[in-house]
């Protein structure tokens, strides 16, 4: 059970380039957290990039809220990927029809595939929507995630809905490396799907606007995730983005250090 390897195992069971390079960092920076870079200020991004760079393995970014985007931005970006040993993850959502969401990806005033390692879509198009990214996204090794659940109150992503998207990702095994989960299930023969898993939180349980907030070890040992995508939990109410950060690596790490040792 992929749950029981640890990162660096794992990364030997992709083919994708993106997965296993992301699998071969997590172990080498020891680091399972991902940062919700969640700012609408081109400066304040960068800085918070820059401050939280050495304790994260994924930079997760929502590039269209950003008043003040440029491609100086994207450069900036990038360096700092290279300084700080991370990778990037644009969380757009994709949920368009095959041709449109390729338009989405490619073109634009972002050109997401240009820059973004990982990226990811909602399975209700059906699967052409997996079709489309992937005819951009494959050429330039890139890689991206199915959003088989959510984290949110009332989501409709459950049952049988999480299931076809399952099915979906182990058809397209070469560019669907894992899912937005709140929960490993896809432990088949051949499957190693990353897991990635919001609605993390050491302080608080919920933000009142529906987003539910779980302990990390909960996330990581009690239901198998593998990486924890933190956002106010880090930079919110003032905090110290770097001191916060080293302290959900650690839960983070710890966790899956237990997890891979039962
Ligand atoms: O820690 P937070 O609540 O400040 O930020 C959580 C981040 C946000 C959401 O857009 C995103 O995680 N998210 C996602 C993703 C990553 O796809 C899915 C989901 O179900 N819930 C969720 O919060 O940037």
């Amino acid at each position: 059970m992929s749950a029981s390897l640890s990162y660096l195992e794992r990364s030997k069971l992709h083919s994708n380039p993106t997965a296993k390079a992301f699998l071969e960092l997590m172990e080498r920076k020891k680091s399972n957290l991902s940062v919700a870079a969640d700012l609408n200020k081109k400066a304040a991004l960068i800085e918070l990039a820059d401050k939280v760079g050495p304790y994260i393995c994924l930079l997760k970014t929502h590039i269209d809220v950003v008043e003040d985007f440029d491609q100086d931005l994207v450069d900036q970006l990038t360096a700092l990927a290279k300084k700080h040993d991370f990778m990037i993850f644009e969380d757009r959502k994709f949920a368009d029809i095959g041709n449109t969401v390729k338009l989405q990806y490619g073109s634009g005033i972002y050109k997401i595939a240009s820059w973004s390692d990982i990226t990811n879509a909602h399975m209700v198009p059906g699967e052409g929507i997996v079709q489309g990214l992937r005819e951009v996204g494959l050429p330039l090794n890139r890689a991206m995630l199915l959003l088989a659940e959510m984290s949110s109150a009332g989501t409709l992503a459950k049952g049988d809905y999480t299931v076809k998207t399952v099915e979906v990702a182990r058809k397209y095994k070469d560019f669907v490396v894992g899912f937005i989960a709140m929960e490993r299930y896809a432990d088949k023969e051949g499957d190693d799907f990353i897991y990635m898993t919001p609605g993390v939180g050491l302080d608080q349980t919920s933000d009142g606007m529906g987003q539910q907030w779980k302990h990390p070890r909960e996330v990581v040992y009690d239901r198998g995730c593998d990486v924890i995508i933190v956002g106010r939990g880090i930079y919110g109410n003032g905090r110290d983005a770097a001191k916060e950060a080293k302290r959900y690596q650690e839960a983070g790490w710890n966790a899956y250090v237990e997890r891979i040792s039962k």
